[in-house]
């Protein structure tokens, strides 16, 4: 199996669920600033040209909640639950791709991304948009994490590790989620897992 990654929000998710599960998997890294997601090679395995992306023999897969629950599934885990918590954990997968990372990764993209890449300043209108949507789906779930451990019943799913993406780079990216207590405290459980806190390997080898 080969995991190509980049250490950056998306990819994030898939090193982590892989880390946390122990699975044996080669790590290629892909150099976004040297266009190493644009060759013909990488987009013969994710023509989308995102990372992350992921080899299983024949089977080439992008999109990483795909990759998370691939992973999750080979390794017979509950992260990616085989009863009636699936449909739980597909609703806040696509809420969250939807609504609440959607705007968190905008603002990591205006106050992260464009800064390291030099495209310039953020956008003011966009970061102003972005804070109101997180504010408002922040809301909802800080109020579904009132009084549970995780989001789908009494475990960690695949759906901690998505909904959570980008609250690592909260204080950088300027994400306002000190403003949800509820939320603090769930992602200070998931920091207690060192699969969450340090996803990426150590070890990997670099794309063609
Ligand atoms: N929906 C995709 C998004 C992947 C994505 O946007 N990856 C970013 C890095 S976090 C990327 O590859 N950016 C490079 C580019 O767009 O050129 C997923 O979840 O895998």
């Amino acid at each position: 199996m080969k995991l190509f990654y980049a250490e950056t929000i998306n990819p994030r998710k898939a090193c982590a669920v892989a880390r946390y599960l122990n699975v044996p998997i080669d790590y290629v890294h892909v150099d976004l600033g040297k266009g190493e997601n644009r060759t013909p090679e990488y987009l013969a395995v994710n023509p989308n040209g995102k990372v992350p992306a992921f080899e299983d023999g024949d089977l080439k897969l992008w999109e990483a909640n795909a990759i998370m629950c691939y992973l999750a599934r080979a390794a017979e885990s509950d992260l990616w639950p085989g009863d009636a918590r699936q449909i739980e954990v597909i609703r806040w997968l696509s809420w969250n791709s939807e609504h609440f990372t959607r705007h968190a990764g905008s603002l990591y993209f205006q106050n992260i991304v464009k800064p390291a890449l030099g495209f310039g300043e953020p956008d003011e209108a966009a970061v102003k948009e972005a804070t109101g949507f997180v504010r408002r789906f922040g809301a909802v779930l800080n109020d579904h994490l009132r009084g549970r451990k995780y989001l789908v019943g009494d475990a960690l799913t695949v759906a901690d590790f998505a909904v959570a993406a980008s609250l690592p780079y909260a204080a950088k990216a300027k994400i306002p989620v000190e403003e949800f207590p509820e939320i603090m405290r769930w992602h200070a459980r998931l920091n207690e897992l060192p699969a969450w806190r340090e996803p990426f390997p150590k070890q990997q080898t670099q794309a063609a």
